[in-house]
């Protein structure tokens, strides 16, 4: 476990919450199994596809509001349900839900964003799994703007944020010309509502 000594965060690096073999089997997994989607979102007031393919999986009724879509939660799978226990053990944390985010290949992405939603609550708590290729995940700072940080978010890892974290610091997956293999991230949220 690495405690990364960033200002205005807490958060917390698990390199190897799972091991190689069983990150191959839940990708796979995943893969066959998420009904992925590919929605449109509104971005400096224009509708364009998301650069990436999502899922939304929950505890009924919750629903989750960003970048102008709503989504509904779908029913827990055996698979996010094994992952999501995973994520709790190390976390001590309780999630009620994931999004899942599938980047096809280094075309796809996620700009730049603080997982700041109302119902996330006051201090939001994001726990991170990763399945697939490495993804490069990049941090700055919303005040200082000199300040960032980046991460390497490999298969089997475990990215918990809390705190105030997502009041001072926003995060990206950037493109990337490199070849890379396809990656999945299961982001588990505690929501409010
Ligand atoms: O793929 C990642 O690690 C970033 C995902 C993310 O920031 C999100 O789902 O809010
Ligand atoms: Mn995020």
């Amino acid at each position: 476990m690495l405690t990364l000594q960033l200002p205005d965060a807490d958060i917390v690096f698990y390199p190897s919450l799972l091991e190689g073999q069983e990150s191959d089997r839940f990708f796979t997994e995943l893969t066959r199994t998420i009904d992925w989607r590919q929605d449109w979102i509104a971005i400096y007031g224009r509708s364009m596809p998301q650069p990436r393919l999502t899922a939304w999986h929950g505890d009924p009724g919750i629903s989750y509001t960003y970048s102008g879509i709503t989504m509904h939660t779908s029913p827990w799978t055996p698979t996010i349900l094994d992952l999501k226990a995973k994520a709790e053990a190390v976390s001590g944390v309780v999630f009620n839900s994931v999004l899942l985010n599938l980047y096809r290949d280094g075309n796809d992405s996620m700009g730049w964003h603080s997982d700041d939603e109302p119902e996330l609550g006051q201090n939001p708590v994001i726990g991170s799994l990763s399945l697939g290729g490495t993804r490069r995940f990049m941090l700055r700072h919303r005040a200082e703007k000199g300040l960032k940080h980046q991460l390497e978010l490999t298969f089997g890892s475990f990215l918990l944020m809390q705190g105030t974290m997502q009041h001072y610091w926003q995060h990206q997956i950037p493109k990337t010309k490199r070849p890379v293999p396809p990656r999945i991230n299961l982001t588990f949220r505690a929501i409010l509502n």
